[in-house]
């Protein structure tokens, strides 16, 4: 492969359309996000949906390359680009669209980006299995080798580095998941794979998507599980050393998906202190869950080393800046009456949601908004109301300060609202919007 092609894919993507909330990657379907902090930055390394080309896979998953994201915030996501593509490696079989959940890892230099993918009919051990492509940098040129790593038959490869420098690759395979140590190089096993055990058996539901990490000498080995016959949660358990033995902790790392979406993948890093889940729904594609979109909230340690639940938000991690339109339809909190969330255009869902208002005090509350930086005497909505109505916009709650009285006027489309702040707030502040009296007001967003 010509290098000058390598690097063409490589140039940064201008930030697409991406945002603190869940999900985080709004112009695109991804899913089995693998984040890890390289160079003072998370980059994500997701697989990446397609809505099927080909009738085979129509139903199913399809995927035909990855894309690398990154930030320094968890707010704002820069898009990579393609940095693997399954008509770019030499191993994989032309048009299988099977490029499922990778993984990245650092050594020595290098970076190394792991995959699994159907193999080329003429390679011996059809199906699927693991290769990598190297890099110098996190977001590419990556550099497929010529074949898959020889004794990996599986999907789902995760990597570790332990205490000792030395380097294990897991993946799940035929109903087990499996761990072995990779050499120096990384590129190869050293010795033979074993099925991880102490995890519940196969008959018990599928399992996949291993993910391992250290903290504080434990080593937690989580993995998306069938436990209940219906979708994945996220399981885990703890051990000594990376190929166990491990004991299952009782409770979930996260529950079954509200959404009905089928699988669950994720990782757990910690940057700049707090740790993070990644992991994904089908929040753009509600009717079809093999078009995902991921999703991060913070996670949270027991005193014992075991992991509290985390339960999944649309508000996501991170800071908003007051400035910036505040998508309210991804809150904190919606009052019991009143208050729903919608696609704007269902025909379309990239193109985000509103939230609707439409009952007296109805609200919408969107915590951590950062009034810092730009001071603002205005604040402007873009809104759809088909009568006149009045929204009230508070700093904290529903008894916080109100800073805004906004005349909604009746309107036969989408328009923009402006309306003077009473005061200029100053800090990072959760907003409160709700509705003055009666009308059914539509909000797409905010900004100040
Ligand atoms: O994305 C395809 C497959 O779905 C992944 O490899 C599994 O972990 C599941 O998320």
């Amino acid at each position: 492969m010509k290098k000058s092609f390598l690097l063409l894919l490589s140039v940064v993507a201008a930030t697409g359309a991406a945002s603190a909330q869940n999900p985080f990657i709004l112009d695109q379907f991804t899913a089995d996000p693998t984040a890890r902090v390289f160079e003072g930055k998370v980059y994500v390394y997701p697989s990446h949906d397609i809505p099927s080309p080909i009738e085979r896979l129509k139903e199913w998953f399809c995927m035909a390359d990855y894309h690398v994201f990154s930030s320094e915030n968890l707010t704002d996501w820069t898009d990579h680009d393609v940095i693997v593509s399954q008509d770019r490696v030499p191993w994989v079989a032309s048009g299988s669209y099977t490029m499922w959940a990778p993984d990245c890892a650092y050594r020595n230099g290098k970076y190394y980006f792991y995959f699994p993918a159907m193999v080329r009919d003429t390679l011996i051990g059809r199906g699927m299995m693991v290769g990598v492509a190297v890099s110098d940098k996190p977001y590419g040129a990556f550099m497929p080798q010529a074949e898959p790593i020889k004794g990996i038959y599986g999907i789902d490869p995760c990597t570790l580095i332990d205490r000792n420098g030395q380097a294990y690759i897991y993946w799940a395979g035929f109903g087990n998941l499996m761990g072995a140590k990779l050499k120096e190089n990384m590129l190869e096993l050293d010795g033979t794979p074993v099925v991880v055990g102490e995890l519940p058996a196969g008959d018990k539901g599928l399992k996949e998507g291993p993910f391992v990490f250290e903290r504080n000498g434990k080593y937690y080995f989580t993995f998306p599980w069938v436990k209940n016959s219906a979708t994945e949660l996220l399981a885990y358990a703890m051990g000594d050393s990376p190929l166990g033995p491990f004991t299952m902790a009782e409770e979930p790392i996260m529950d079954e998906s509200p959404t009905g979406c089928w699988t669950n993948h994720h990782s757990i890093v910690e940057y700049k202190g707090q740790w993070y889940l990644f992991y994904h729904h089908n929040d753009l594609s509600p009717h079809f869950d093999k078009n995902r979109s991921i999703r991060v909230d913070s996670l949270t340690f027991n005193p014992d080393g075991t992991i509290q639940k985390v339960i999944p938000t649309l508000r996501g991690v991170g800071i908003t800046d007051a400035w910036r339109e505040i998508q309210l339809d991804r809150y904190s909190r919606l009052s019991s009456k009143g208050a729903s969330i919608d696609f704007i255009n269902p025909a379309n869902t990239f193109e985000g949601w509103k939230t609707i208002l439409s009952e007296n005090s109805a609200y919408v509350q969107y915590n951590r908004v950062n009034f810092g930086g730009k001071e603002s005497k205005t604040v402007k909505v873009r809104i759809f109301s088909a009568a006149e109505a009045k929204l009230l916009v508070r700093l904290g709650g529903p008894e916080g300060k109100v800073i805004a009285e906004i005349s909604v006027p009746e309107s036969s489309q989408w328009t923009e609202v402006s309306a003077a702040l009473k005061s200029a707030p100053a800090g990072v502040h959760d907003l409160f919007v709700s509705l003055e009296g009666k009308g059914s007001v539509e909000i797409d967003w905010i900004k100040f």
